[in-house]
């Protein structure tokens, strides 16, 4: 039987992001895919942006159906939204029995909506993200996990800086994306003690609508075969790279990632050093 992994996450009617990004890189990178929806994320033509959340009673059936069922090797979080959810959310990882944990700590759409309310912060902080094997914030995102303001990252320095913040919460590993950097895309990746920069080409696009998802989406795969989290990260960062560099754009706002890039053309070479 293949590798099975489990997407904990929002439906994005675009089809970019969410789980329809988590599912998609599954199947590119060879792994059986389930997801639980936690809410749908859905544009009506009055309303604009709206986030519909699921009961918490749905979504334990649904991770309860692949647990007992199906079998799970590897599993991530994406949008959680409320913070009944994450304690849901947080209690089922607890339980799960699954080693391997993707704690993508989604906040904001590129469409611009909301997915993690305000309030719903502490909760991530305390209860899921001590449980990952590796949370993965963009800029953005990290800048929030450690009380400053959006705009707090700017250069590599600060991403060292937050990765060893964000290790402090008590997640194995931290990769902080420096999507937003000038200059090529470097991530940074930390245990506690280890630290590796992931350098990629910077592809110039606004057309990365479901980035991170399929970033995350595609460690926990590499996670599901057993593979170590600095290679997971490294193949993951090849196949987003990838992904970036062929997308396309919709009718309207920023065009997903393509997911079939990286099986299809995968060129793009990854350089990880150890920087301490
Ligand atoms: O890209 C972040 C994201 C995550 N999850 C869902 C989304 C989005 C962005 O649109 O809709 C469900």
């Amino acid at each position: 039987m293949r590798p099975r992994a489990l997407s904990i996450a929002g439906s994005a009617a675009r089809g970019g992001a969410g789980i329809q990004a988590d599912l998609k890189t599954f199947q590119e990178l060879d792994v059986y895919g389930v997801a639980s929806i936690t809410a749908f994320v859905a544009r009506h033509p009055e309303t604009k942006q709206g986030v519909y959340p699921q009961t918490t009673e749905a979504i334990e059936a649904q991770v309860y159906t692949m647990l007992e069922d199906i079998g799970c090797d590897a599993l991530k979080t994406g949008m959680l939204f409320t913070e009944e959810i994450i304690q849901t959310v947080a209690h089922l990882v607890k339980t799960s029995g699954v080693q391997s944990i993707v704690v993508d700590p989604v906040m904001i759409g590129k469409m611009g909506s909301k997915l993690l309310k305000d309030e719903a912060m502490d909760a991530l902080q305390t209860l899921l993200i001590p449980q990952a094997t590796v949370v993965t914030p963009n800029m953005y995102e990290a800048a929030h996990l450690i009380g400053k303001s959006f705009d707090a990252l700017q250069t590599r320095d600060d991403l060292i800086d937050a990765a060893e913040q964000i290790h402090e919460l008590g997640p194995k590993y931290v990769l902080v994306k420096g999507g937003k950097l000038e200059g090529p895309a470097i991530d940074i990746l930390f245990d506690g003690d280890n630290m590796y920069e992931l350098k990629a080409p910077r592809i110039d696009t606004i057309h990365t609508n479901g980035a991170g998802c399929t970033y995350s989406a595609a460690i926990t795969a590499e996670l599901a075969k057993g593979a170590s989290i600095v290679d997971a990260v490294t193949t993951a960062k090849r196949f987003i790279t990838a992904a970036i560099r062929k997308a396309e754009p919709f009718k309207q706002g920023p065009g997903p990632t393509y997911h079939a890039a990286f099986k299809k053309y995968g060129e793009d070479e990854v350089i990880v050093t150890k920087i301490r």
